[in-house]
Order: C-alpha cells, then sequence, then structure tokens
C-alpha cells in the first residue's frame, strides 16, 4: 500500500504542469502549430531522476538532510521502521501519512524548481521526541 501526492507549492507537479501548459499554448500559436498539436505528448508522470530513500523511526528522519540540484525531479520514498509517522513540507504544500512498519511507504515527487530551504517535518504526533523529528531538502 502506498500512497501518492502531489505536491500543491513552489516545488511540485503542480507548478510543471501549468510551465507545460504555457510552453504548448506558444508552440501552438506558431507556425508548427499542427505539429506541436501532433507530438504533444499524453499528460503523464514525468520521469524521476532518482529515488530517495527516507526512513522514518521515532525520532529522527534518515537522511535528514537531502540535498538536491536546482532542476532535478526526485521521488521520495519514506518507510517507517515503527509507528505511524508523518511528513510534511509546508513550503510544497505536501503532508502524507508514513505508515507504521510493514504498511508499505508514502511515495512523493518532488521538483525542485526554486533554490533554498525546505523544512520538513512530522506531522502525525508520533511520541514525546515528536516536535524533534524534522530535517531539510536543500536545493543546490
Ligand atoms: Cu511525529
Amino acid at each position: 500500500m502506498s500512497s501518492w501526492m502531489r505536491s500543491r507549492g513552489l516545488p511540485s507537479w503542480g507548478r510543471v504542469g501549468r510551465s507545460y501548459a504555457a510552453g504548448w499554448l506558444a508552440g501552438a500559436l506558431g507556425a508548427l502549430a499542427m505539429a506541436a498539436f501532433a507530438e504533444a505528448p499524453a499528460r503523464e508522470q514525468p520521469e524521476t531522476d532518482r529515488t530517495i530513500n527516507i526512513v522514518a523511526e521515532r525520532f529522527t528522519f534518515v537522511p535528514s538532510a537531502i540535498k538536491l540540484k536546482y532542476g532535478e525531479t526526485v521521488e521520495l520514498r519514506l518507510r517507517s521502521l515503527d509507528t505511524n509517522h508523518g511528513f510534511a513540507i509546508p513550503e510544497a504544500g505536501v503532508n502524507v501519512i508514513v505508515p507504521k512498519r510493514g504498511g508499505g511507504e508514502a511515495r512523493i515527487l518532488f521538483r525542485a524548481n526554486e533554490r533554498g530551504e525546505f523544512p520538513f517535518v512530522c506531522s502525525k504526533a508520533c511520541g514525546a521526541g515528536h516536535t524533534m523529528m524534522r530535517g531539510r531538502i536543500i536545493v543546490e
């Protein structure tokens, strides 16, 4: 069992989709309108450049500092070694449940289309150290 979620903030598929639509419209207005139309690919999930596995366990995420290159697209796969946790990237509008041990993984597509640091936190109360359970994505 896994849950897919598209982030809605800046580093997100939503942004990718709008950029792509804008590019397609510009092409359709040009001399190669028919060619652009014929070659417009189906809207599928873009391929990811790599997968990053993240393990959640009271009260850490490992790794807790994830460096990405500007422009790359990654799939974050999260699994828990104990109880249910949450994984939220507030600035990207991401918030998913990381199912308890044996319950599968949560998957998130993240496009690094903005430089900077994007903190992430556990968003599901998981015990005494819950508020210390955090990390950051660094887009360089
Ligand atoms: Cu927690």
